[in-house]
């Protein structure tokens, strides 16, 4: 906690957390929006600096070099090492407990301040990227789940490392869904499959799913060049509103999926329906790194600690002092007036009201 402890108090914000968006911000976020509701997904760039992204890189080397170590989970019954572990392709979280190689609970925040500290401003609170979640979601955007997934290189895995075609890592991705790759998925909250295994669902809206708000977007920020040997995202664009299955099922389901081009320092902010899958790390020596801010609607569960960790309550001391209720919001400490569901309520009553106006007699 040194660090957090040395920060001047005031000083952890991001400068416009509260202000409006400039005019180029403003047409950018038009653009990412309908990126983002007609594919599923939008790529910011150059959100983190690269030397941010050096600095953050050094650090988790750091951390893992002692998860490495350390006995940190499991493997046939019998306690193993991070090098065992990693050694089967595995990933390895920071974000969750010391002794793990889970994310989750109690969250970068107060696992690992020092990185944490480095992406408050630029990923994790930056207004934009805030902007963008409000408009995607409404203005109850809440913070769930903000850890950093690593990927062991080959130096562990001793698997191949040359940097794979489209076809292998469509193929790796399918293949090996659950075992050392987190394969295709929709995120948590989806609602994709809600009724369409269900005998007499009329899916009549291929293609056509009219978008809703979602309950989660997933923010991520790869800390390497995805058309390296690290390891790219593959997307399904628009399969958060049509009815494509749970993985690509032949050639032409296969044309649909992207290697997405992020940089290393570029988000990728995408829909909990979106299909998708990570790819396994060809690298030799560098791990892959990937933050990741999951934020979910107002009132929801969330993973992270919010409530004992020195550097969120810190910002949240910040926060309050500057009445910046979406930064409480994020941290679910915004509860003036009832709270967000409460003020919502009266904006739908509002709403209610100026329909019934319009009602002749
Ligand atoms: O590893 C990746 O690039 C993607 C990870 C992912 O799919 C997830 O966290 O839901």
């Amino acid at each position: 906690m040194a660090d957090v402890e040395r920060k001047p108090a005031g000083d952890l914000l991001p400068a416009r957390s509260a202000s409006t968006p400039t005019a180029a911000e403003e047409a950018a976020l038009v653009e990412h929006l309908e990126r983002y509701k007609t594919r599923g997904y939008t790529i910011l760039r150059d959100i983190v600096s690269q030397s941010v992204v050096a600095e953050l890189r050094d650090g988790l080397d750091k951390r893992m070099a002692a998860k490495m170590s350390n006995k940190i989970g499991e493997l046939d019954g019998k306690e193993v090492t991070g090098k065992e572990l990693a050694a089967t392709g595995r990933t390895v979280g920071i974000g969750g407990p010391d002794d793990s190689r889970l994310i989750g609970y109690p969250g970068l925040l107060s696992a690992a301040p020092e990185i944490a500290e480095l992406l408050i401003k630029p990923f994790l609170l930056n207004p934009l990227l805030l902007d963008l979640a409000e408009r995607v979601m409404g203005p109850f955007v809440q913070g769930d789940g903000f850890y950093v997934v690593g990927t062991p290189p080959a130096r562990y895995t001793g698997r191949p490392t040359d940097v794979a075609t489209r076809q292998e890592l469509i193929a790796d991705a399918t293949t090996n869904s659950g075992t050392h790759l987190p394969g295709w998925h929709r995120d948590a909250y989806n609602h994709h499959d809600r009724w369409r295994k269900n005998p007499g669902y009329a899916d009549d809206l291929e293609d056509g799913q009219p978008y809703t708000p979602p309950l989660a977007a997933h923010v991520l920020c790869y800390l390497q060049d995805m058309d390296g040997p690290g390891g790219p995202l593959l997307a399904v664009p628009g399969s958060h509103r049509n009815a494509f299955g749970d993985r690509p099922n032949g050639e032409e389901d296969e044309k649909k999926v992207v290697v997405v081009d992020a940089k290393a320092g570029d988000v990728v902010f995408f829909h909990c329906d979106m299909l998708h899958s990570g790819s396994a790390n060809r690298a030799q020596d560098a791990w892959r790194y990937m933050v990741t801010s999951f934020v979910v609607r107002a009132g929801l569960p969330h993973r992270d600690d919010f409530t004992e960790a020195p550097l969120v309550r810190t910002l949240i001391a910040e926060a309050e002092a500057r009445s910046d209720r979406r930064v409480l919001r994020f941290f679910a400490a915004d509860s003036v007036d009832g709270g967000p569901l409460r003020r919502e309520e009266e904006q739908w009553r509002t709403a209610i009201d100026a329909e019934r106006q319009l009602l002749t007699p």
